[in-house]
């Protein structure tokens, strides 16, 4: 599946050992800080499609397949999947081949797509660097496949970046040898072997960072899919070099004034409106980024704050700015477990409720979203453009005349006052008639081109033609 049919996905982003038990279980207890497997399956999310496929995500990310060390360590287990020791098996705390094959099939039939994370970078290795035993990790079961033992600690050398080593003595991060041509060979192969086996649409790429640039385009030629890669870095001049190695990376530029924006009443909303234009200007292709405001390494947005507005408007702005939008599971919830491994509830605890307001407010937006692509296929081309900025407020249009949509984000949080923004800049003719999608309000465009934005307790809003949403579900 190419980048240009990912473009306009939505994805939803689980640890499978954490989202839905074959059993269907939504008691079954899981207290993060014991970090152990808690019986999440590939089954289990079979089952649990409609949840998900109802949110309007037409995608999902699925942690790593591959076989884990399998001892409890003193971090506990390998239950998220990146401690691999035989990249040519399963992990079977998740499923059989068979299972992992039927969630593809069971996407596939909903018209869904499945990516799944690969790490190359390292395999999992319980104990200190110093001291390994090469013959448990397949094929990479000999020293020479390595670099030598040294710790990544300092990030602004990019050469210890790359040829040093993740973890620790507790857990060590075996780092393989990425420059050696028979490494390079056995990962090509297996990256083409394991897509074309289990029907992969797309890959997320783990610690891209940490392995040299030129691994990467061959990398992605063989896998054949749409790859977006993890570089864990908020500044865009180091990041977006990296979408010339490989289709996207996760929009970590856009990550650290994006919460800074929003996670308090205070947040600057000018650095976030500036690293749009940042983005834009300094990646390759901002359509092919991943958008996000939580995932699995970073402390939940709920953490910061419990501001349920605060929070609509974070999701809101992923959703609707360029790229395809990625929602951590849980986030829906309004979860707010703080670092790893507080941050990896089990999403079976919340019963999977379709009424909570931010399960309803993703619907809504990725309903919006979905509907202004498939109405109008240039939609995607028009690149997110901020056009209005006050203390408290970012508007922002995205779409060419007649089929944009206009999304407003406040700051001010649940708290916030009743009042009208007048709007200009949205490119939206005198007079006409707008839907604001999440009250279905009427909106008119007035005489001079103003558009009169009712806003109230720091909701976000977006608006689109109302003429245009016939035939969708919004506000209908
Ligand atoms: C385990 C335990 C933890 C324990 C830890 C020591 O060991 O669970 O409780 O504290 C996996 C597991 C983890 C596990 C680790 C290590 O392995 O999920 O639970 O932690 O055993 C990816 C994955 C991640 C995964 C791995 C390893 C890599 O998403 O889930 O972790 O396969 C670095 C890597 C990045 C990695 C991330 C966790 O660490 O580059 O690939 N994620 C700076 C650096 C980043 C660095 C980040 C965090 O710190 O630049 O490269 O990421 O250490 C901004 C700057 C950024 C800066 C941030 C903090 O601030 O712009 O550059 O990031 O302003
Ligand atoms: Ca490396």
């Amino acid at each position: 599946t190419s980048p240009e049919q990912w473009r306009s996905q939505s994805i939803y982003f689980m640890l499978t050992d954490r989202f839905a038990r074959t059993d269907g279980s939504t008691t079954s207890p899981c207290d993060t800080s014991q970090s152990k497997y808690c019986g999440g399956t590939w089954r289990g999310i079979i089952n649990k499609l409609d949840y998900i496929q109802d949110m309007g995500f037409t995608a999902i990310w699925i942690t790593p397949v591959t076989k884990q060390i399998s001892k409890t360590t003193k971090y506990g287990d390998a239950y998220h999947g990146y401690w691999q020791q035989d990249i040519d098996s399963l992990n079977s705390n998740y499923g059989t081949e068979d299972d992992l094959k039927d969630l593809a099939s069971a996407l596939h039939d909903r018209g869904m797509y499945l990516m799944v994370d690969v790490v190359a970078n390292h395999m999992g290795y319980a104990g200190s660097g110093d001291n390994v035993d090469y013959s448990v990790f397949k094929p990479f079961d000999s020293q020479k496949y390595f670099h030598p033992y040294c710790k990544v600690s300092n990030y602004d050398n990019q050469t210890e970046v790359q040829d040093c080593w993740l973890g620790d003595s507790t857990v060590a991060l075996a780092d393989l040898n990425t420059e050696r041509e028979d490494v390079k060979k056995m990962w090509y192969d297996w990256v083409k072997s394991l897509v074309s086996k289990y029907s992969i649409d797309g890959l997320r790429i783990d610690t891209v960072r940490h392995v040299q640039k030129d691994f990467w385009p061959d990398f992605n030629k063989a896998a054949g899919v749409y790859c977006v890669g993890e570089v864990f870095e908020g500044d865009a001049d180091y990041t977006c070099p990296y979408q010339k190695v490989m289709d996207g990376v996760l929009n970590y530029p856009i990550y650290f004034p994006l919460l800074k924006a929003f996670q308090s009443t205070s947040g600057s909303i000018s650095d976030l409106y500036d690293m749009i234009n940042t983005v834009k200007s300094k990646c390759a292709d901002s359509t092919l980024l991943g958008s996000f405001i939580e995932n699995h390494d970073n402390p939940r947005f709920a953490s910061y704050t419990d501001d349920i507005s605060l929070a609509k408007n974070a999701a809101a702005f992923t959703i609707m700015d360029d790229g395809i939008p990625i929602i951590y599971a849980g986030q829906e919830q309004h979860y707010s477990g703080n670092s790893d491994p507080a941050n990896r509830e089990a999403v079976w605890l919340s019963g999977y409720n379709k009424d909570s307001k931010l399960y309803k407010l993703i619907a809504a937006t990725n309903a919006i979203r979905n509907h202004a692509i498939n109405h109008n296929d240039k939609y995607l081309d028009y690149k997110n453009y901020p056009i209005y900025q006050d203390k408290s407020t970012l508007a922002m249009r995205k779409g060419y005349k007649g089929t944009q949509t206009v999304t407003i984000l406040s700051n001010l949080g649940v708290q916030g006052n009743k009042y009208t923004l007048s709007l200009s800049d949205t490119g939206f003719d005198a007079g006409t008639k707008l839907t604001e999608i999440y009250t279905c309000a009427s909106i008119t465009v007035d005489e001079s081109g103003k558009v009169p934005v009712p806003m109230a307790g720091g909701e976000p809003r977006i608006l689109y033609p109302s003429s245009e949403l016939k035939g969708s579900k919004v506000c209908s």
